[in-house]
């Protein structure tokens, strides 16, 4: 491998809708760099960032891949990442690795749901963006693209500061600088026309340089390089490119991508030239968020090492692949790291790196040391987890990387092994599965028995199902996760029980009075001793309670558990020799029962508050749909870029298939959020429904 300074590299992820060409560009990237004897195609499945079976099988990356090449003394670390929704989080998750953004746009698809989310959330982050605008060779086979079109329509939707850095021309065979070069005609207009702008558009971040150009009329190339990296930090500019990763009728051909690379040498910024990564101290919920306490890396090779573990990946040879990037100080292989997990108070015993890996796709290199602003991996330290920072002195602490606002996994399924005996086998390897992926999440539900698995669709579920099966060869059967309903009650009511057991051995008696009472919901259950006169002596009280906790798990309706009731024990009868625990147990629980029946016992359904992002074209059929899923509509903001937000209240039972349906009805472009909100009545309809599925466990007496 080339000897390489921090000043060398460039950290690029390649992100944007599905389909538009990130992986063809990946591998066009490595040939030109020479690191490929040709270019592979995803559908021969011989690219290097689609190496995993499931990419095979579905076409699509699904999975962040980390790539690197040398391009004549230039290193880039390149992260190619998956366009589906569903895999948005392997997406963002690469975020904290790169100075740049690369967000690739399909002219023949123009702005899809991925380009705006991607464009959006790289912005959040501070990151300095590009966009790719690639497969233009279709725009000159007779198609409908018109690229000028698709520029105008990129300025209107992310604004003026979006302007061409090279131009197609000759029918997009060749690709002419705009940036450094004044003259010529490109399949866009003369180039000085749009040379100009993106100068002034640059020139605008430097008062000092502004004066100059405007007396001048025109600066020195090497004068804007500065301020080119300046307006691309400041988010004043995003610099357009065209490609043709792979021509359409000759894959062994593409245009462009010789003009990419000198971007990528000459522009884009490298480590000390992007916006500092936001380190924060504290953890768990006591992250110091300050913006003003923020902690910035120095990328000074001879500091203490400050590293963060962007991905997680379980080779089948090397077991557990953690890559991280390297923000300051230098890692090598006798470096000792300590291991500071973003959830964890205390920061982890130390390891020693041993081996230290470069990536291309599924294979890897071993190297020395990594500088500051590097990409490697170390493998099989079962400690290291995604997102964790790692450090070799403790001065670094309890410093962790603020949060990246990963999307909630909302689709959901309940998993269960087709044989018996693969319950442990399942639990490894689902944790397995959570380690390589920050939006999958497993759960145990305590109220329903389930294991629930829950991702950010109906795809990202069954990839992973796919995995589980392919990698650790377990089968498992699933189907939707049951609704946590819970029940209530609505009026006051009394029962009454009296237990009596007098048959051969031991006798057991215990008579209970008991008042219950609806509460607040949210409130709780209350329990209260309201008995006098030694009716009940008080030891057995807390049994009685015993025997009401007991029937408070399953409610008379559907079984579910009840909430929101007090219990007030006001009267009874005592045995001295056959009252004991046992019996007022039984008398609790029943007199329980026999009040609860009486007081109007009613099916909770969980309520979640929802959030529905979409073009603003979907309003009327996205709220008319959210309505005959008895939702109620809160509000509805506008939001930049032509979208919307629409906020409702919703049965959870309503949204079983919610994803899908939103995907369907939005071609994509919808995403949604949902939290947990409340609990109330459910109509008694759905009450019926839910009654006539339960089937209540023979009592046992
Ligand atoms: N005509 C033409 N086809 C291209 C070009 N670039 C990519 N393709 C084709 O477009 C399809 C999608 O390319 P990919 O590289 O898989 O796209 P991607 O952005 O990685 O997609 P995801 O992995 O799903 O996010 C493939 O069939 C490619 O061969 C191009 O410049 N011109
Ligand atoms: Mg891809």
């Amino acid at each position: 491998m080339t000897a390489y300074t921090t000043a060398d590299i460039r950290n690029l992820a390649l992100v944007g809708h599905a389909g538009a060409g990130k992986t063809t560009l990946s591998e066009a990237l490595l040939h030109r760099a020479g690191v490929l004897g040709h270019a592979g195609r995803v559908e021969q499945k011989d690219t290097t960032s689609d190496y995993t079976d499931e990419e095979h099988e579905h076409g699509h990356s699904l999975f962040a891949s980390v790539l690197h090449a040398d391009l004549d003394g230039t290193h880039l670390n390149l992260l190619d990442t998956p366009g589906a929704p569903d895999f948005l989080g392997q997406a963002l998750g690469v975020f904290p690795a790169v100075e740049t953004v690369a967000v690739v746009v399909n002219a023949n698809h123009g702005i899809e749901p991925m380009t705006r989310r991607m464009m959006k959330r790289a912005a959040d982050r501070k990151l300095c963006r590009m966009i790719v605008i690639n497969k233009i060779d279709q725009a000159f086979t007779g198609g409908s693209v018109d690229l000028g079109d698709l520029l105008t329509n990129l300025r209107q939707t992310f604004g003026n500061r979006v302007l061409p850095v090279n131009l197609p021309a000759e029918q997009g065979t060749k690709i002419v600088d705009c940036f450094k070069n004044t003259d010529g005609e490109s399949d866009l207009g003369p180039v000085s026309q749009w040379h100009s702008q993106i100068v002034d558009q640059v020139v605008e971040v430097d008062e000092n340089l502004m004066e100059l150009y405007l007396e001048q009329g025109e600066v020195k190339p090497d004068q804007l390089h500065a301020p080119f990296e300046k307006a691309l930090r400041e988010g004043h500019l995003v610099p357009v490119v065209f490609t043709a990763a792979a021509v359409e009728h000759d894959a062994s051909q593409s245009v462009g991508i010789d003009e990419l690379v000198k971007f990528i040498k000459e522009l884009c910024p490298n480590p000390c030239e992007g916006n500092p990564r936001p380190f924060v101290r504290g953890s768990g919920d006591e992250l110091d968020l300050d913006p003003d306490h923020e902690i910035h890396a120095d990328h000074d090779p001879a500091h203490h090492v400050l590293a963060h573990v962007f991905n997680v990946r379980m080779d089948p040879f090397k077991g557990k692949l953690a890559c991280f990037r390297v923000h300051q100080g230098t890692v090598n292989k006798d470096t000792q790291l300590f291991i500071d997990d973003a959830h964890e108070g205390e920061s982890k015993k130390p390891f020693k790196v041993g081996h230290l890996f470069k990536l291309q796709g599924a294979k890897s290199e071993e190297v020395d040391a990594a500088l500051p602003g590097d990409i490697v991996a170390v493998a099989k330290v079962d400690d290291v987890h995604f997102d964790a920072v790692l450090h070799d002195s403790h001065d670094e602490d309890n410093v962790h990387l603020r949060p990246l606002r990963m999307p909630a996994p909302m689709a959901g399924v309940a998993v269960e092994p087709r044989k018996r005996g693969d319950e442990q086998k399942i639990a490894d390897a689902l944790v397995k599965l959570q380690e390589e992926d920050p939006t999958f999440r497993v759960s145990r539900n305590n109220t329903t028995h389930e294991t629930v698995i829950q991702g950010l669709g109906d795809l990202h579920l069954r990839v992973l199902l796919e995995k589980l099966q392919k990698r650790y060869n377990v089968e498992v059967e699933t189907h939707p996760p049951k609704i946590e309903y819970r029940e209530t009650i609505l009026a006051n009511a009394e029962g009454h029980h009296r237990h009596k057991k007098q048959t051969g051995g031991a006798g057991q008696f215990g008579e209970v009075y008991l008042r219950v009472e609806p509460r607040e919901r949210g409130e709780g259950f209350e329990f209260s001793d309201d008995t006098f006169g030694g009716s009940i002596p008080k030891p057995l009280i807390p049994a009685i309670e015993k025997g009401v906790r007991q029937a408070l798990a399953q409610g008379p309706i559907a079984g579910c558990p009840l909430q929101d009731v007090k219990v007030s024990v006001y009267d009874g009868k005592h045995h001295p020799v056959d009252s004991k625990e046992i019996a007022f147990v039984t008398a609790g629980k029943r007199a329980f029962l026999d009040a609860v029946s009486k007081a109007k016992p009613v099916l909770l359904e969980p309520m979640v508050d929802v959030e529905v992002v979409a073009p603003a074209s979907y309003m009327g059929d996205l709220t008319a749909d959210l309505s005959t899923r008895r939702g109620r509509v809160s509000g509805t903001d506008m939001m930049p870029g032509d979208m919307f937000a629409l906020h409702a209240s919703v049965p959870l039972a309503e949204l079983t298939n919610y994803n899908s349906q939103l995907n369907a009805m939005t071609g994509g472009a919808g995403s949604y959020s949902m939290e947990f909100s409340h609990y109330e009545p459910a109509p008694r309809n759905v009450q019926d429904k839910v009654a006539a599925e339960y089937q209540p466990a023979a009592e046992e007496d």
